[in-house]
């Protein structure tokens, strides 16, 4: 064994250029050279760990993000085998991290795999792309390890112990000139491995950042799996009923399902497949929903609830207030869409819809109370989309009446082209008068708001069309509302909310965004909402150009530059702004609006979840977290412009 080291037969010959094919093109093996790339080189070392649980051999994964950006995966399943693989002719834990494997298993037999790391063929990716990577064994009372550096072996596999139980230990350094980035985001590891933690009922999986002085650290466990998911993503709603709903068959497709209503207005399906969040939906969505469509209508004509004379409830009226996660499991799953997270394998529509057709209606039958209250909702639900396509049309008729009448509190711009063309939603007469003046009427537009915001979170569609606060915005973004909402059509590229930097502008941004999270969600989706950043400081002084200053960072570090320059601290005029309306409009012009030197803040919603849990808690009763949302807020914009 040993005497062959230093020479490459035609096997590792491959192996070398199959690594090197992976450090050329990074992005086809590991999705992107991001954060998100990065991201995913844990999850493929943390599949193998989930995979090997599945097979019924693990019960523990402990994830660490050690200083330095090293990442250690640890789990105490049977230890990646180490004997030689008769093939390669080296060990087979030396070839499943260096040998690219195009899919499928190899190796020992444990049947059924489908997580989505196809066991273990990741691993090699991981290695190619990492600076250094080092794998730890513990098998047949032995401790094993090998070491590599950019996917090349530096020390094979070796016996360097004893050891007691099994497992497999990973650590790996990502290669810094692949990635943009090595600064891993403790949340969202978090998230993840939280999900896998619902999605393999018991399994128990902890993480810790060890980067910083006051380590966080979390550990999951769900005995309840989907159940447990449920649970948590209604921890802060009102229930319809106290149990979930729980479904689950384990045939040649398994499938498991939880369902939990609430008193909300908003739909939350959460779809896997192979614990892959497929968050375009796909043909277990469909499956789903039509067998929910299905029973429900089924069982309110079987039961009266719904006369002869009334027409069948509609999928949307069903799904009103519901929190489900659908999981499946495909063997050879197809992922179609923008962002192949869309599945395609047709046979899984029939095997869902008829299983949750079998089931849901059982447990409906078994349990009337739950259904009943369902029920209720669903109706109530119907009513208030018939009165909305009436108010709706009411509003479509009043705006082709008035087809140049755009709404009479807004300020159009002269150019009629969206790509350029942004408006600027304000708040108070004043301070709308001060951009109207100040904007560039060319491409730049004004709509102002007066009076109290609807809060769309304790409101139904019905409420909103008709609403003379949101119609105005509606109508002024123009790409419509709701399902029928059309990102084509909207008149503005740039929707920006411009408020004060007090408690009441961070109240006003938070209805606009519920209102557009809910109603025009691709406006968020496709990155068209923004949020304007007013400053809070202005110096000045006789012959110096006036500084502004946004936040109280800015403010200790323009004292700092100008003390540098010689400008004594108590020579300065400082002016602080309460609110946008204190500033003249060439002041708001210039420190706001001008694209040339304002700050926008670009909204972004890459995490549904987070966001709906942000908003429900939000738009709650109660203050302390709403005070809460608006430093966590921070995390969902990305600065633009500066
Ligand atoms: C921290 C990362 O990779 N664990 C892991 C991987 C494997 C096994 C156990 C395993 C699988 C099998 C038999 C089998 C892998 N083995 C292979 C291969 N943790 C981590 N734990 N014995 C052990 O599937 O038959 C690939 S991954 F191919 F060698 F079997």
């Amino acid at each position: 064994m040993e005497k062959y080291d230093h020479k490459y037969g035609a096997e590792q010959i491959q192996v070398l250029e199959g690594l090197e094919a992976v450090r050329k093109r990074p992005g086809m093996y590991i999705g992107s050279t991001s954060v998100r790339g990065l991201h995913h080189m844990v999850y493929e070392i943390v599949d193998n760990c989930v995979d090997e649980a599945l097979a019924g051999y693990c019960t523990d994964i402990k994830v660490v993000i050690e200083p330095d950006n090293v990442i250690s995966v640890e789990d105490n399943g049977r230890g990646i085998p180490v004997e030689i693989h008769p093939k390669t002719k080296i060990s087979t834990a030396e070839t499943v991290y260096t040998v690219l494997h195009a899919g499928g298993k190899f190796g020992g037999d444990s049947g059924y795999k489908v997580s989505g790391g196809l066991h273990g063929v990741g691993a090699s990716v991981v290695n190619a792309l990492s600076n250094w990577t080092e794998v730890t064994i513990r098998r047949d009372g032995g401790l094993y390890q090998m070491y590599f550096e950019k996917g090349k072996t530096v020390r094979k596999l070796e016996k360097i112990g004893e050891a007691e139980g099994t497992g497999t230990k990973v650590r790996f350094l990502a290669d810094d000139t692949i990635f943009e980035s090595l600064e891993y985001d403790y949340e969202v590891l978090e998230k993840r491995l939280r999900e896998m933690a619902f999605l393999t009922k018991g399994l128990k999986i902890s993480i810790e950042d060890k980067r910083e002085e006051n380590p966080r650290k979390a550990e999951f466990c769900y005995e309840g799996g989907l159940i447990s998911f449920v649970e948590f993503l209604n921890k802060n709603k009102e229930k319809l009923h106290k149990d979930p709903i729980y479904i689950e068959k384990n045939g040649e497709i398994p499938v498991e399902i939880a369902i939990q209503y609430t008193t909300s207005y908003s739909e939350n399906i959460y779809t896997f497949v192979n614990n892959i969040n497929t968050i375009e939906g796909g043909t277990h969505l469909e499956g789903f929903k039509r067998a929910l469509t299905k029973v429900f209508n089924d069982y309110a004509r079987a039961h009266n609830i719904l006369k002869e004379k009334d027409s069948n409830l509609q999928g949307e009226d069903i799904r009103e207030g519901i929190t489900a996660v659908v999981s499946v499991k495909v063997k050879e799953p197809q992922f179609e869409g923008q962002t192949k997270t869309k599945l395609g394998n047709s046979e899984v529509t029939g095997v869902v819809q008829s299983m949750v057709n079998d089931a849901l209606a059982t447990f409906l039958e078994e349990n009337p109370n739950v259904a009943k209250a369902i029920l209720e909702k669903c109706i109530s639900a119907s009513r208030a989309r018939e009165a909305a396509r009436k108010a709706r049309e009411l509003v479509r008729k009043k705006s082709n009446l008035e087809t140049s009448t755009l709404p009479g509190k807004l300020a159009d711009c002269s150019s009629k082209n969206p790509e350029e063309c942004e408006v600027y939603i304000v708040e108070g007469d004043s301070a709308g008068g001060s951009a109207k003046q100040g904007r560039d009427r060319e491409f730049q537009a004004i709509l102002l708001l007066w009076g109290k915001m609807l809060n769309v979170e304790k409101a139904r569609a019905d409420k909103i069309y008709g609403n003379d606060k949101l119609n105005p915005v509606i109508i002024a973004v123009g790409g419509g509302i709701g399902s029928e909402f059309d990102i084509t059509k909207i008149r503005y590229g740039k929707v920006i909310i411009m408020a004060d930097a007090d408690v009441d502008g961070a109240h006003i941004r938070t209805l606009l965004l519920t209102f557009f999270f809910r109603y025009m969600r691709p406006l968020i989706e496709n990155g068209n909402v923004y949020l304007a950043q007013p400053p809070l400081y202005k110096l000045s002084k006789k012959g110096m150009e006036d500084v502004y200053c946004y936040t109280d960072e800015d403010l200790d570090k323009a004292f700092a530059d100008l003390e540098e320059k010689g400008i004594a601290r108590d020579s300065l005029s400082i002016q602080r702004y309460k609110g946008l309306g204190e500033m003249n409009p060439e002041q708001l012009w210039e420190t706001t609006m001008d694209p040339e030197k304002r700050t926008l803040i670009k909204v972004t919603m890459d995490d549904a979840i987070k966001a709906d849990e942000i908003f429900n808690l939000l738009m709650g009763d109660e203050v302390e977290p709403r005070r809460e949302f608006i430093q966590q807020n921070a995390k969902y914009v990305k600065n633009l412009d500066i």
